[in-house]
């Protein structure tokens, strides 16, 4: 049975519709950010861009890094974005988007996500560089998908104890990152971490403006959590979401996250820009020679 245009939306050329992107425009290595002005500043390292589109606040880029083929596209923030990027993504590599049928051959894409977050550990410095191993998600995107196995109910279930979890909330769900990628990316200037996403930056993440929030301590409740040795080092809106998915569909994930606010001393960068840019270096030069 054809998915209906409903369910699987096309644009008049041919386009998914949020990313307007075909099949031929995407390298099967992608790396996503957040920040659309964030993309070029990826592909500013690359010999040459091939492809360049945008729609909302997704912006894609195709070039060639090194001699590697590679696709940048922003995600802008939160998880909510994070279900159309990825499905749609994976829609141009396994459907047939003219048949509007699943591919019986499936393709498995290699996902890296380059973003900012806030440490919520002391010793994790500034301008540092963490690589998430585990997320966890306060967000309920996964709950609205069949994934029970692909969660770490273990991890999430110690988390609700440790936080005195509030009911109303969503439930957080944990889930992990590619091995394989962890391993060719993570060097002696990389720390692994435990990140948690959050489905918003204030109230959620413990920021008080105006509003006053219903756990103060919930931050120092998440740096005081040590699941077998693994701390939560990091906050952030999107790695929980891009593991679960991308375990749900069979692809591979990554989340580098440069470590531009240290939410436990209170110092925030004096160069972010440069951190980031020091973070797009390094990542591309670690995929460059990924199989
Ligand atoms: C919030 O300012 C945004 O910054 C972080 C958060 O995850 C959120 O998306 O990541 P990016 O810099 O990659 O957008």
């Amino acid at each position: 049975m054809p998915i209906k245009a409903s369910e699987l939306i096309l644009n008049p050329d041919g386009s998914v519709y949020h990313l307007n992107l075909r099949p031929e425009h995407i390298a099967n290595t992608i790396i996503t950010v957040g920040d659309p002005d964030r993309v070029s500043s990826v592909t500013k390292h690359f010999e040459r861009v091939d492809f360049t589109t945008h729609k909302r606040e997704f912006h894609t880029q195709t070039g060639i890094y090194k001699g590697k083929r590679l696709t940048v596209i922003s995600t802008g923030i939160g998880t909510d974005n994070i279900d159309i990027v990825f499905n749609e993504l994976d829609a141009l590599v396994n459907i047939d988007l003219e048949k509007r049928e699943i591919k019986p051959e499936l393709t498995s894409l290699d996902i890296i996500r380059i973003g900012t977050s806030g440490s919520i550990q002391k010793h994790i410095p500034i301008d540092a560089f963490v690589i998430s191993e585990y997320a966890a998600g306060f967000d309920s995107l996964l709950h609205f998908y069949n994934s029970t196995d692909v969660q770490y109910f273990e991890i999430s279930e110690a988390l609700k104890v440790q936080t005195d979890w509030y009911d109303k909330k969503s439930d957080p769900y944990v889930v992990k990152c590619s091995d394989q990628l962890l391993q060719h990316l993570s060097s002696e200037k990389t720390i692994t971490g435990f990140t948690a996403t959050n489905v918003g930056f204030y109230g959620p993440q413990g920021r008080i403006l105006r509003l006053g929030i219903q756990d103060n301590e919930l931050n120092n409740k998440l740096a005081n959590f040590n699941y077998q040795g693994k701390p939560i080092t990091n906050l952030e809106m999107e790695t929980a979401g891009i593991y679960g998915i991308s375990s749900l569909l069979g692809h591979r994930a990554l989340s580098m996250n440069a470590i531009i606010a240290n939410r436990a001393t209170g110092q925030f960068s004096s160069n972010p820009k440069q951190t980031v840019d020091n973070l797009i270096v390094y990542t591309l030069d670690k995929i460059v020679d990924l199989d």
